[in-house]
């Protein structure tokens, strides 16, 4: 998945239910912007540069920078966004099924 000005590509993700799977980001934007989502309270983060897997602080993904992460979730809809001002544009569905 990728973060652009302002958008995340894609905004809908489809993954099997049962097995990890590794969700990568790379941010082609020019402008920081933040992975938020319920599903990284399941993720272990591979390696990452510059997020956090904190879900009370905000992922920060600076331009050109990019993060793995391993996530095992349950069966579920979960969304995702970024939470910078003038931002709000940017959100997404992840469905686990
Ligand atoms: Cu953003």
């Amino acid at each position: 998945m990728t973060t652009e000005d302002y958008r995340f590509v894609p905004n809908v993700l489809r993954v099997k239910a049962g097995s990890p799977f590794i969700l990568a980001l790379y941010n082609a934007g020019r402008e920081d912007h933040e992975f938020v989502s319920p599903v990284l309270a399941y993720g272990t983060e591979k390696s990452g540069e510059t997020m956090t897997l904190d879900t009370a602080a905000p992922g920060l993904l600076k331009p050109g920078r990019s993060l793995r992460f391993q996530v095992s979730a349950p069966p579920g809809t979960y969304l995702y966004s970024c939470r910078r001002k003038g931002h709000a544009n940017m959100t997404g569905t992840l469905i686990i099924e």
